[in-house]
């Protein structure tokens, strides 16, 4: 259970929180990705009140984790997920779920444009993932998600990209995608936070956070150029925004990484409390 989610029932809560551990959809040897919704939620406990806004444990509650132990196809996982979060879906909420791998994002992505008619996905990764392999994983899934028509390219905004493939930056100039280097938000943060407050202004917008685009080693990926937490909530204290909710992403287990996550989560309720 997630330390600050106190809430007797979902019926209560505004936020709801749902541990998704999918490792499936990483091409990578080393599989632990499954561990971070528990491992998320253990460091929830040595992060306390917030920085930016107040928290109020009583409007957070915690489904637990999709049981994912058993499933072997990665069809047969977003059929899962899908469904688990179709079950507890519900328009007046916001949700957070926790990774696992980022090809959690294809059905959460999916089921929310089940619910929602048009809305915003704002991509902090050091990966666009938008790269053109045969089937759909933590690599290629925003490519399929573009290629079905689910997302919107001109409502795709990328944050941290580092590291891309050459067909990766073929596809994100075919689709225009808009998208921001870790030099670009070091240089000028000021402006770029503003920008995509601009593009942003009133929509409704999907967060989906790869840990891997902050420089300090905390993603499975080690991706060297990167942003800091300061970049981050630079960005997201500048939105006005409703907010559907976010996903964290990737993670690889050691103390200070887990802190990371847990604070963002704990900080991005208290920031998208006060925007609303
Ligand atoms: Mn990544």
């Amino acid at each position: 259970m997630f330390a600050h989610a106190q809430a007797k029932n979902k019926k209560d809560a505004r936020w709801i929180i749902l541990g998704i551990p999918q490792e499936l959809g990483s091409l990578s040897k080393v599989k632990n990705y499954s561990e971070g919704p528990e491992i998320i939620r253990d460091a929830s406990y040595r992060i306390f009140d917030t920085i930016f806004g107040d928290i109020n444990p009583e409007f957070i509650y915690d489904c637990g984790d999709i049981e994912l132990e058993d499933i072997k196809s990665l069809e047969e996982s977003y059929s899962i997920i899908k469904q688990e979060i179709r079950n507890i879906y519900d328009l007046n909420k916001k949700y957070i779920f926790l990774g696992g791998d980022h090809s959690i994002t294809y059905p959460i992505i999916k089921v929310l444009n089940d619910f929602h008619d048009e809305f915003y996905l704002l991509y902090f990764d050091a990966h666009p993932d938008c790269h053109p392999d045969p089937y759909i994983n933590y690599q290629s899934f925003v490519y399929y998600l573009i290629k079905e028509k689910i997302l919107n390219p001109e409502n795709v905004v990328m944050v941290g990209i580092s590291n891309l493939s050459f067909e990766e930056k073929k596809i994100l100039d075919k689709y225009k995608i808009t998208y921001y280097t870790p030099y670009d938000i070091w240089d000028r943060i000021e402006d770029i936070s503003s920008e995509i407050s601009d593009i942003l202004d009133n929509k409704k917008v999907y967060l989906s956070i790869d840990i891997d685009v902050f420089d300090c080693g905390c993603g499975h990926w080690l991706e060297p150029f990167g942003i800091r937490p300061y970049h981050y909530f630079k960005i997201i204290r500048n939105l006005k925004v409703d907010l559907i909710g976010f996903d964290l992403v990737e993670l690889y287990p050691n103390e200070f990484c887990e802190n990371l996550a847990a604070k963002l989560i704990v900080e991005n309720i208290s920031i998208f409390d006060k925007q609303n």
